[in-house]
């Protein structure tokens, strides 16, 4: 019932072709084969079967010349791929029925494989999602990335506090690459640039080789695949031949160096801006890179430069490949004689810069001495586009201004489009960052609201809502997620509300099975499980989370007798190594959970759980067993947000502030329907304006002084009793997230909370009700959006929507 298309094997001919793996690929035979060996060998039977689809969309794509995307990102957050695959060839049932029949249990090999972790939160696995709708959509398109070595770390607790070690997907053969040793670029970095009869002319100093590794990205039913090319650093040539022989052995192994470590690791910060000199030269080796294959790929099919623009559609993820507005100007101007305003526009053209934040500290920057040692070209290259920008736009905004180069300026100036990541992110980029340049630009700036591939986030990690939506509405709306307005009709049928919560109980068990296996940590399953997931940062507010814990905590030990609803409150996510008041709360969390779980006055009633290691897979087993979804950033702060989407799609009503992508999906649930609390953006800006907003706003709520104090006097680090003190003295002092005047309407709005989830049959119908009215948030709409309105681009498929 759940693959409503035909698999193209059957599971016999499927076992057979595993076996035949096990055999020719992996040199085993299956009495002596190990759980590795199985999962390499279903791993690449399943890649057999996108080969075709992939050669046929290639050959497609040459022949109709059309306009291509490339999307470049710095991240690519991709996760498992096993179920992935088999989902979107509809292979689901038919591998897991291959690997039973040869003795082996489908989930255990599916759970083998290591996540692939090359990214650090929403912005990397929205370039997953992409990648995901931009094949279901048929749109010609290339992922470009960085194949780390090292994808995000690995996050230990000791003693709740957090510690990092080193993660190492590659140690194992990856399934799902081709490598491809005869695409090469080098990338040129340092040195100086001479004006030779008139020309600049860049002498570089070091040269480092890219060289492409391929991933097929399928879509849904197989209809179309492109490819992520992720690039590995290489060096120049093994040994400098000329040092060596003068016996500089040490010198000569030097560009040997700097290549081992370009694509060694993904940088694990996603909000300080590092001003790391690896850091600027990961993004323009791997932008280079791209460009470099992009041109190269163009005249070698007889294009015309300055046509680029009607052949390719450049989209930046972020400014991490900002470089990329220079590097195109250098390539038109020095190696194919552009004139200067020609190369801008061209480029300008091409390019098209997607915005994901508005914290200033995460919005790159360089010295300009740096950028000017690392990329001497690309500085003078700089000041011609600044130049250009001044003479067409005026002189209000510079690019590189008080020794610094401004990469989103750069971006901006270099893109014919610029787009938000939610409608609220857009009009605050509008009135804040870019103020300025939406003046000078007018109608450059549009907003393209984020979505998730309801592929992996619904259909593959939700068997039994899945089951329940296709018994419902039929089988048609995983490509076509609107289609789950069909469910509003059912939602006064009890028939479908039970089937509904038997779903919620089925994944909420498996959690709970999931979550004893791995930590040995019992919760009961009848308790609500209110999740917040995401990246730990101070604008996200996990600690407004654990204020509001400890004071039902004091609450429930008050009132023993008192109606409560039993939560279990579940955090996951990592702080950044350097982030040192993440790390407290982190800290701080397990601490408090440590004392919570242990007092048997509220056992039963309220427990902390805080599984380590948050990541994809994670999430996966997370979501479809949440009742309650924590979004809870301070109004402004938080561009889009993504996760809050999956929650809704998996029926988990929303807790959350008016800040990003919420508000939209506020108003596809309705008002009633979402639990709202909390400042707008406009008030927090004001608020700030206010003296002493939050020793105010403490003096006037008891209760959170009271809970202020436990922590700062120890309660919960009995062992050290001022260890929180300086986290709490800083919500006294600066409390720039405004946890403290929030925290009132989402304690009293958590009450509301706990009545409604009371009454389980109105809750059930509540979740039913978010699956059903937030389809708008595939990211094929969104991808559809960029295809329409920034790429013109269109679908090669003749039903798609592209
Ligand atoms: C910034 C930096 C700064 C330098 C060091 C490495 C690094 C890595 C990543 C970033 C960008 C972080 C921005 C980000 O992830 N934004 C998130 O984007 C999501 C997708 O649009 C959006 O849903 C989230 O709200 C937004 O926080």
């Amino acid at each position: 019932m759940s693959s409503p298309n035909t698999p193209p094997v059957s599971a016999q001919d499927f076992a057979a072709s595993i076996l035949q793996h096990l055999k020719t690929s992996l040199g085993k035979d299956a009495p002596h084969a190990s759980l590795y060996d199985w999962r390499m060998s279903l791993s690449l039977a399943l890649r057999d079967l996108v080969v075709d689809p992939w050669f046929e969309s290639t050959r497609r794509t040459y022949e109709a010349r059309g306009k291509r995307v490339y999307y470049l990102s710095m991240e690519f957050l991709i996760g498992r791929l096993i179920e992935d695959v088999a989902v979107n060839l509809q292979m689901d049932e038919v591998a897991s029925e291959a690997l039973e029949s040869l003795g082996q249990t489908y989930e255990k090999v599916v759970a083998d494989e290591p996540d692939a972790a090359l990214g650090n939160g929403g912005l990397g696995r929205l370039a997953a999602c992409f990648m995901d709708s931009l094949s279901t959509l048929g749109i010609p398109a290339y992922g470009y990335g960085i194949r780390y070595e090292h994808g995000l770390f690995e996050q230990h607790f000791d003693k709740g506090v957090q510690v990092e070690t080193a993660e190492t997907w590659l140690e194992q053969r990856h399934a799902w690459e081709f490598e491809r040793p005869e695409v090469n670029y080098p990338i040129l970095f340092g040195g100086h640039v001479a004006d030779e009869d008139g020309k600049a002319v860049w002498h570089p100093e070091e040269t480092v080789i890219a060289s492409a590794f391929d991933t097929p990205v399928v879509g849904w039913e197989g209809r179309w695949a492109n490819t992520l090319r992720l690039w590995a650093a290489k060096p120049d040539r093994n040994f400098d031949l000329e040092s060596f022989n003068r016996g500089d052995y040490i010198a000569a192994s030097a560009p040997e160096a700097l290549a081992r470590t370009i694509s060694r690791v993904l940088y694990p910060d996603d909000t300080t801006d590092v001003g790391k000199e690896l850091r600027l030269k990961q993004e323009y080796f791997f932008t280079s890179a791209s460009l470099q294959d992009l041109v190269r790929r163009f005249l070698s099919e007889g294009g015309d430069l300055k046509s680029l623009p009607d052949y390719v559609a450049i989209q930046l993820n972020d400014t991490h490949p900002a470089i990329a507005g220079p590097e195109l100007v250098r390539i038109l101007m020095d190696l194919h004689s552009f004139e200067v305003s020609d190369a801008i526009s061209t480029a300008r053209g091409c390019l098209a810069y997607t915005n994901h934040t508005l914290l200033p500290e995460a919005l790159e920057r360089w010295p300009e001495d740096l950028f000017a040692r690392v990329l001497p070209r690309h500085h003078r290259i700089i000041q011609l586009i600044e130049a250009a920008h001044f003479a067409e736009a005026g002189e209000q905004v510079r690019i590189i201004e008080h020794g610094e180069v401004k990469m989103g300026e750069l971006a901006f100036v270099m893109a014919h489009h610029v787009n938000g990541v939610s409608a609220l992110h857009s009009e605050l980029v509008k009135e804040t960052v870019f103020a300025d340049l939406h003046q000078a630009y007018p109608g450059r700036i549009v907003n393209q609201t984020n979505g998730i591939t309801p592929r992996r986030w619904l259909y593959a990690c939700n068997p039994p809502l899945r089951n329940l939506i296709n018994d419902t509405i039929g089988t048609a709306w995983p490509d076509d997620l609107e289609k789950l307005q069909g469910l509003n009709a059912h939602l006064d049928d009890p028939a479908f509300i039970d089937r509904f919560q038997a779903a919620k109980d089925t994944n909420k068990a498996r959690l709970s099975d999931w979550l004893k296996d791995r930590d040995g940590v019992s919760v009961d399953p009848a308790a609500m499980f209110d999740v917040q997931i995401k990246r730990i940062h101070e604008y996200k507010r996990q600690l407004m989370n654990l204020l509001e814990t400890v004071a039902l905590w004091n609450e429930i030990r008050d009132n023993p007798n008192g109606a409560w609803t039993p939560r279990v409150k579940i955090f996951g996510g990592k702080a950044a190594p350097g982030y040192v008041v993440a790390k407290e709360i982190i800290r701080l969390i397990n601490d408090a959970g440590a004392v919570i779980n242990g007092d048997p006055a509220t056992k039963g009633l309220l427990q902390v759980v805080y599984p380590e290691n948050y990541n994809v897979s994670m999430a996966e087993v997370l979501i479809p067993a949440t009742d309650l979804s924590e979004q809870i950033s301070t109004a402004g702060k938080e561009a889009s947000g993504t996760g809050n989407m999956k929650f809704a799609l998996n029926g988990a009503p929303t807790i959350g502030t008016l800040d990003g992508a919420n508000v939209e999906i506020r108003d596809c649930v309705g008002a009633e329907n979402f639990f709202l609390f909390g400042l707008t953006a406009a008030e927090v800006a004001a608020r700030r304006m206010e003296p002493d907003y939050a020793r105010h706003a403490i003096e006037a709520s008891p209760r959170l002084g009271r809970v202020l104090e436990q922590i700062r006097s120890g309660v919960f680090s009995p062992s050290d009793k001022d260890r929180y003190a300086g986290l709490v003295d800083g919500l006294f002092n600066h409390d720039y997230f405004l946890v403290t005047c929030d925290f009132d309407s989402y304690f009293d709005t958590q009450r509301v909370v706990d009545t409604a989830f009371a009454d389980a049959r109105s809750w059930t119908r509540l979740a039913a009700l978010n699956t059903a009215r937030v389809g708008w948030f595939s990211s094929d709409r969104t991808i559809s959006g960029y295809a329409r309105d920034i790429w013109n681009v269109r679908s090669m498929l003749a039903t798609g929507s592209g």
